[in-house]
């Protein structure tokens, strides 16, 4: 581990080990079969807040996974059991529905009724499941999104029907599937990027997504090879996508998407005429506002556009390449701190700090309102970048922030079937 890190991620090995000593303990020995499977969290590396939008974003899937292990059963009946949680939680798929109050439990059987809606499981079989993660809890880094995508993979399998790795058009339909189970089960109105980096990304690749289409392709990024480190700075700062705020955001959009009567902001083209329409039509209480929301994310797309043609142009490895994808990042930030509002002290600091110190580029990261921030620095100066960030956390009086190093790391599969 490099020394600047907080904690290193667990392996595929690690992971599987913990869920079937946790799954032994909870559920006891039995007959049947074992799936495990695990999903990662994600980092995107820009493009934020576009995805409802309609427009581009570019994650990678994090080292950091959710690890499941799961059982069928020959009723209706899901037990639950999670490293993170105390005691077991049992629900009969029957009872699962938009609505219900199934707390963190909706992120698993919300996937196994949304799969059911789709067709992608007939009639799900109930399920034993023991889940463990070292994807940080609430950093806005996907932990909910890694918890759907590891019980689809784990399901998919366990049910006869394997997630390939090539196989894109399936994940692409689990990726549906596990927005629905947040959206519908749990509640959040999240837009779907942070299941497609779990599922459709490739290792050693971003993944460029349009969120229109879902059309994806895979754009190399190897870090390492170009003398490159990404940070993930959690600043440890309190952030919840099922507040008010995330949809507040949505909300905006939609509505000035209805002002401007098109289908979605990723459909303007032409920002200045349209930004003086929409000051025209709204009213003037939400004006300044609206605009300044729209500005963002009509930017935001054109930031991100820039970036994978940097990045498909091998910029990584060029001083001038560096710089310009770095001004994209520090664009992108000042953009959702100023005209999106998401950002916050301590993930400001971080950009501030990063910047103060000659880093490449840095940015928030995720739905913001607390979470992580992603720093890029050439790797020599890596461990100096984490060190004054730490420094300044100190200085400003706030907790201290967990540091990890980020690589394009493997979209969520089943690795290891445990027979009786
Ligand atoms: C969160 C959401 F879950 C995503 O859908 C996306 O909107 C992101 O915030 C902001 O880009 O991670």
């Amino acid at each position: 581990m490099t020394t600047w890190q907080t904690s290193e991620p667990l392996s595929l090995a690690a992971g599987a080990e913990r869920v079937t000593r946790l799954a032994e303990n909870a559920f006891g020995a039995s007959e049947r079969p074992a799936v495990i499977g695990s999903a990662p969290g994600r980092v995107n590396l820009i493009g934020e807040h576009t995805d409802y939008n309609g427009g581009l974003a570019l994650p990678i899937a994090l080292p950091h996974r959710t690890f499941a292990h799961v059982r069928l059963r020959e009723d209706r009946t899901v037990r639950l059991t999670s490293a993170q949680a105390d005691g077991v939680v049992e629900i009969s798929l029957d009872d699962v529905a938009p609505g219900a109050d199934l707390g963190w439990a909706s992120y698993v059987v919300g996937v196994a009724w949304a799969a059911e809606q789709a067709g992608l499981l007939q009639r799900c079989p109930g399920f034993d499941i023991a889940i463990d993660s070292c994807v940080p809890f609430g950093a806005g880094l996907s932990s909910s999104a890694a918890l759907e995508c590891a019980v689809a993979v784990a399901l998919a399998t366990a049910t006869g029907s394997p997630l390939t790795l090539g196989d894109d058009e399936t994940r692409a339909r689990w990726v549906e599937a596990c927005v629905r189970a947040e959206n519908e089960i749990a509640g959040a109105p999240t837009g779907g990027m942070d299941q497609a980096a779990s599922l459709r990304a490739h290792e050693g690749h971003a993944l460029a997504l349009d969120c229109r289409t879902g059309q994806i392709s895979h754009v190399p990024l190897d870090l390492e090879a170009a003398g490159a480190t990404l940070l993930v700075v959690d600043t440890r700062a309190p952030h919840a996508l099922v507040d008010g705020q995330y949809a507040a955001r949505r909300a905006d959009c939609e509505r000035a998407a209805q002002l401007l009567d098109i289908p979605l902001l990723a459909d303007i083209t032409d920002l200045d005429s349209v930004l003086a329409q929409l000051a025209e039509r709204a009213p003037s209480a939400d004006r300044d506002r609206l605009v300044a929301r729209t500005r963002h994310v009509v930017t935001e797309i054109g930031r991100t556009r820039g970036f994978v043609e940097l990045l498909q142009d091998g910029a990584l490895t060029t001083p001038e390449g560096r710089h310009a994808l770095g001004e994209l990042m520090f664009a992108s930030h000042a953009s959702l701190r100023d005209d999106y509002e998401v950002t916050c002290p301590e993930l400001d600091l971080v950009v501030e700090t990063a910047r103060s110190v000659g880093a490449i580029g840095a940015r928030m990261t995720g739905g913001g309102f607390g979470g992580s921030a992603i720093v890029l620095t050439t790797s020599e100066r890596a461990a100096d970048t984490a060190a004054a960030i730490r420094a300044a956390f100190a200085e400003g009086g706030f907790a201290e922030p967990h540091l990890y190093a980020a690589i394009a790391a493997a979209p969520g599969f089943a690795h290891d079937t445990i027979e009786p």
